[in-house]
């Protein structure tokens, strides 16, 4: 295998137009490639660092030329020489040349540009697609011949919009659907079916962060209903076609000196029981599936309580409900071996940047595929066009992706790629 000759980043912008990293890699063979990096806004509080200036005067603070700066001096100067194709030993050079546990030196933003640009170039120069390169990085072959289910964010609250709604993600999941390409024009169709039911009912049809839509509604409640008529207008089974899953994000509302979740906008300060009721309620009467981050990220007590009270609810689609950790987990192997052991949830959401490089979320992966979980893999809130998590998830046999809603070219990137990896697979 070639080794790296050139590593380059720059500073470019992410869908939100904030500033992000971009890096391109060169090979001895001639071979370049590319990879843009993507940023969070509801965060956990234990992810890799995301190394950003504080300069006020540029970007409002939010400027990655630090972090640019180490890919094109410390970083760079590391890795050039190395085989591309040695991802492991790339990462943890890079992971020993920061030196800290969370990336806070070099930034987890300048080490992952780095490491997704390798892993592109490596496939590239070998003449694998990426999703096959990546599939050669696992230390077991994945067992599963099953395509990538999408999970379509329609509707966006949280931190995502200001549609005023606590819960960040009202997500549809076609799991009664077969094949991708219909699984794609159902969550496209009940997309658009929804804007017709929005505007009928008087709100507005602008979509937030992911792409979904973000109406001034009164109460979850609403939003609900507003999705499972959309659903039926469409001309889909709710329960049986589609199902509801949510991202509850339930950081950004809770309330710690209190001890409460300020659910908005019903104006209600709840406690974690009364919360789990609320979720059971919602499970029972609107065909919800799947809770990602329910609870807040320290309460591991309360997320085994929580699958406890709520693990035998969800009937609709056959399967156990899932409990997602995302904010939880933070694609941190120390974290997911915790929630293993406390029996915290059976499902991780895979984000490459919460971690900072290919191999440590392979190895997440690895861990929680051993353990039984399903694994989400997921894009952050401000992207790029960069569609580096389609391939990720087909190499590596998750069950699902979540990458947004079906508006938004950085979204839509990521599930064109794998109509594409579709239709070369089967
Ligand atoms: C999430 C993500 C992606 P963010 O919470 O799951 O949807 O949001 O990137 O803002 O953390
Ligand atoms: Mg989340």
């Amino acid at each position: 295998m070639p080794t790296i000759t050139s590593v380059k980043g720059r500073e470019i912008l992410d869908s939100r137009g904030n500033p992000t990293i971009e890096v391109e890699v060169t090979l001895a063979d001639g071979t370049t490639a590319r990879a843009g990096v993507p940023s969070g806004a509801s965060t956990g509080a234990f992810e890799a660092v995301e190394l950003r200036d504080g300069d006020p005067h540029r970007y409002g603070g939010l400027g990655v030329e630090n972090a640019v700066a180490h890919v094109n001096g410390e970083i760079a100067e590391a890795v050039l020489g190395m085989e591309a194709d040695d991802q492991t030993a790339v990462d943890e050079k890079m992971i020993a040349l920061d030196g800290t546990e969370n990336k806070a030196r070099l930034g987890a933003n300048a080490i992952l540009g780095v490491s997704l640009a390798v892993c592109r170039a490596a496939a590239k120069s070998s003449g694998k697609p990426l999703y096959e390169h990546i599939g050669t990085l696992l230390s077991k072959k994945k067992q599963k011949a099953e395509f990538v289910v999408p999970m379509f964010n329609i509707l966006n609250g949280g931190k995502h919009s200001d549609s005023g709604l606590s819960v960040q993600e009202f997500k549809i999941i076609p799991f009664g659907i077969v094949g991708y390409a219909e699984q794609l024009r159902a969550g496209s169709e009940i997309f658009h079916t929804l804007k017709k039911v929005l505007e009928h009912e008087g709100y507005a049809v602008g979509v937030g962060d992911e792409g979904g839509f973000a109406p001034r509604l009164e109460s979850h409640a609403q939003a609900f209903e507003m999705i499972i008529r959309a659903v039926r207008d469409a001309g889909y089974r709710p329960g049986e076609d589609i199902c509801i899953g949510l991202d509850v994000a339930a950081n950004s509302f809770y309330d710690a000196a209190e001890d409460q979740y300020a659910l908005k906008p019903e104006g209600v300060s709840l406690s974690r029981e009364s919360i789990i009721n609320v979720y059971r309620e919602w499970i029972q009467k609107y065909f919800v599936v799947s809770i990602e981050d329910g609870l807040h990220e320290e309460d591991w007590h309360g997320w085994k309580l929580m699958q406890e009270k709520l693990g035998k609810e969800a009937v609709a689609w056959g399967k156990p409900l899932l409990f997602i950790g995302d904010d939880l987990l933070v694609t941190n192997v120390k974290r997911l071996e915790k929630a293993i052991a406390e029996h915290s949830c059976n499902a991780v959401l895979i984000k490459p940047n919460q971690i900072g490089t290919v191999t440590e979320t392979l190895r997440c992966m690895e861990l929680a595929a051993k353990n039984h979980m399903q694994r989400i893999v997921s894009h952050r809130s401000g992207e790029t066009i960069d569609d580096f998590i389609a391939d990720f998830a087909v190499g590596t046999g998750a069950e699902f992706i979540k990458t947004g809603s079906l508006s938004r070219g950085e979204r839509i990137a990521k599930y064109n790629r794998l109509l594409a990896i579709r239709d070369e697979t089967v």
